[in-house]
């Protein structure tokens, strides 16, 4: 295997957390007792957890001061204003609302502004922002352009909305039919691919002429802006936190999870121009949320989010982010292991219906990968295919499934070294030899959104 020596990890370690190892024989009974669900495993039976880069990344020690400088007044905390500064700083809108996490700001701007029937484009949704459009009766519209589906093209910015697609949807619908534009960056249910500046200028555009307001789901705005200053002419120079700015500048707000580039264990904020808007936000924030200079965070959690926001956009860190993620990508490639291409910004996305190509879509092969890839190794993954986005057609009563079926192989901020992901590597190689052996599953039970979450499943014989 090709080792990177550099860029090496631009920290050093400070506290650590034990990672304990479990025998096959626990393992199997984990599964058993989860339904063959790995979002039902203890995570104290797991070796390592690449489930999600949410919420789990390692905060720094100018983080934890931070959280002992909260200030825990219920309103007009001194860390509040810290938090509005440091995300008009970057994001430079004008309003600034907290949130307990990111599905709490689309939950907050969906409930104001989403009426039955109204379309909502993205490049693609992720399964919350999907979830949170279709419950008030929406219809979640993914118009990213077509490469976005090929997992071979290896293009610098395959997470591009398609503007054709865009003007063809709002001349369909109407613009009073649509709320507003969001753009996922990046985007993560089509392989954590980055949007160019050349793009975001064109839909706001679109948007703009139309007089239809664009926002940013900006969950891994900095890992995006890391990719156009090294993927898109003319950037090179330009800080990441510039091309941030630039980025929101051709927007009118942004639903944002602090839980990715903000560093942070919990949190999230909606941010925006529209003063009426933010008036109204803030109406249901205080009833759902609390009161709009805390929005379902203590003080200390603003704290760490401030300070988060202004370590995400170091450059030395996002090189190494970048390249670290790259790294498992090129050992499971070269030993030909199915990944999309290129990797994206925070994880590796196996392609699992070609690493099962006897698993039919309907036995679910990206779910049958992450149940061997936990019970042979102890290591969680998460599926993105057909449990997480399939639908059931009323017409026909079969289910529907998305273009891809694909395991994600998210790696949590600072927290794994290069070790751990040879170790995945080393895991994922060999089951990938003894494939054959690995079977298909059938759902026993479901809820009617986001069903992967709780979803009992059965291995087939
Ligand atoms: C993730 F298995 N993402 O990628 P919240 N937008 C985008 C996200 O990626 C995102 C949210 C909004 C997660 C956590 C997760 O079924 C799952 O702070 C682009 O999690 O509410 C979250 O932000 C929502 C994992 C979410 C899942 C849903 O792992």
């Amino acid at each position: 295997m090709t080792r990177i020596k550099s860029p090496a990890e631009p920290f050093r370690i400070k506290v650590v957390e034990p990672l304990r190892r479990s025998t096959r024989a626990e393992r199997e009974a984990a599964l058993k007792k989860a339904g063959y669900n790995v979002f039902g495993l203890p995570a104290g039976k797991i070796a390592i957890d690449l489930l999600t880069d949410s919420g789990t990344s390692a905060m720094s020690d100018a983080q934890w001061a931070g959280i002992m400088m909260g200030d825990e007044s219920y309103a007009g905390a001194r860390s509040f204003f810290r938090f509005e500064k440091a995300v008009k700083n970057l994001f430079g809108f004008a309003h600034v609302i907290p949130t307990h996490q990111g599905r709490a700001a689309e939950r907050i701007l969906f409930e104001t502004i989403l009426k039955k029937g109204d379309s909502v484009p993205n490049n693609i949704h992720f399964d919350t922002t999907r979830a949170n459009v279709e419950v008030r009766g929406g219809i979640a519209v993914d118009l990213v352009k077509d490469e976005a589906y090929d997992p071979d093209i290896e293009r610098p910015f395959k997470g591009d909305m398609d503007t054709a697609k865009l003007e063809r949807l709002i001349t369909a619908k109407g613009k009073k039919r649509i709320p507003l534009v969001m753009m996922t960056v990046t985007n993560n249910s089509g392989g954590g691919q980055p949007v160019s500046l050349a793009n975001i200028r064109a839909v706001s555009a679109v948007c703009r002429r139309h007089g239809i307001p664009f926002f940013f789901d900006a969950c891994r705005f900095a890992e995006n802006a890391w990719f156009i200053k090294r993927r898109e002419p003319g950037y090179a120079r330009k800080s990441v936190a510039a091309i941030a700015r630039e980025m929101f500048a051709c927007a009118d707000g942004a639903t944002m999870s602090a839980k990715k580039d903000a560093l942070v264990n919990i949190g999230g904020f909606l941010t925006l121009n529209d003063g009426d808007l933010a008036s109204r936000l803030k109406n249901t924030l205080i009833v759902g949320e609390g009161f709009p200079t805390y929005g379902g965070l203590a003080g200390r959690d603003l704290e760490a989010i401030a300070q988060g926001l202004a370590e995400v956009v170091d450059e030395d860190y996002l090189e190494y982010r970048t390249a670290h993620v790259a790294y498992l990508g090129r050992l499971l490639d070269e030993s030909g292991v199915p990944i999309f291409k290129p990797v994206g910004g925070h994880a590796v996305y196996l392609l699992a219906d070609r690493f099962l190509p006897h698993i039919p879509r309907d036995q679910y092969p990206g779910w049958a990968l992450t149940v061997a890839l936990y019970r042979e190794a102890g290591i969680r993954a998460v599926e993105i295919g057909g449990v997480m986005f399939g639908k059931l057609d009323p017409k026909t009563g079969r289910e529907v499934f998305p273009s891809l079926e694909m395991v994600r192989l998210a790696i949590p901020r600072r927290v794994y070294t290069a070790s751990h992901l040879e170790v995945v590597a080393e895991a994922l190689i060999a089951l990938h030899k003894r494939r054959d052996a690995i079977k298909g599953l059938r759902i026993v039970e479901q809820a009617p959104h986001l069903r992967h979450f709780t979803v009992r499943m059965e291995e087939l014989a």
